[in-house]
């Protein structure tokens, strides 16, 4: 934008066709957690997926990282009415953790390092909508973002995006997560305005 005046950056912003209905766009990038920042060291974290009869599967630090990694460019927003577009991640496709994992069940809660819970339909989690982030804008994750790795489900509110993520349970029901259980919509769809219940 710095090559724009003001004025005309300022109209061009208002409009903004990837800006979803009552947002607005912020350059800088707000820190919003419900607790502490926990500190997680990558030789300490694990990811694990836990479906309805009790399997578990889990990967460590390197097992994450000997799957595929996927570089992202994608815009974010945040039920707080702030956006960021354009921002660039690097992490690993929900697709491939998931690949020989058996489940009947359509939905997800996503669990953290510190208690917080969020839940994601499993369809809005596959098909390349979802990752695992470790990097952003070409460092790792900063903890008071979630490093050092967080669920990035950019086309829902960003509260769907589970900073310090250590795994994901498998539900036969849509039950709400830490934020759903205290008034947001169930979803989150930011076209929508899925903000609230
Ligand atoms: N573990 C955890 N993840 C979380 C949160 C949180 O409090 N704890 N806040 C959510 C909310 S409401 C938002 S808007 C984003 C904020 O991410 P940021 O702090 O990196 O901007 O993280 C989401 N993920
Ligand atoms: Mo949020």
């Amino acid at each position: 934008m710095g090559v724009f005046s003001r004025g005309f950056g300022d109209r061009r912003r208002e409009s903004d066709p990837k800006l979803p209905p009552g947002q607005y766009l912020t350059e800088d990038f707000p820190v919003l957690s419900a607790g502490p920042t926990p500190r997680v060291d990558t030789a300490d974290w694990s990811f694990t997926i836990v479906t309805e009869d009790g399997t578990k599967k889990s990967w460590s630090w390197a097992d994450m990282m000997a799957l595929p990694i996927d570089e992202i460019g994608t815009d974010i927003h945040c039920v707080t009415r702030w956006s960021k577009l354009g921002t660039h991640w690097r992490g690993v496709s929900l697709d491939h953790f998931f690949t020989d994992i058996s489940t009947s069940d359509q939905y997800t809660m996503a669990h953290s390092y510190g208690g917080y819970t969020t839940n994601v339909p499993l369809e809005d989690l596959l098909g390349g909508k979802s990752w695992i982030a470790f990097e952003f804008e070409g460092a790792p994750l900063d903890p008071e973002h979630g490093g050092p790795a967080r669920l990035l489900v950019p086309h829902l509110y960003f509260w769907k995006s589970a900073k310090w993520v250590n795994g994901i349970t498998m539900h036969a029901n849509d039950d709400p997560g830490f934020w759903e259980q205290n008034g947001y919509n169930l979803y989150g769809d930011p076209w929508k305005e899925q903000r609230y219940w």
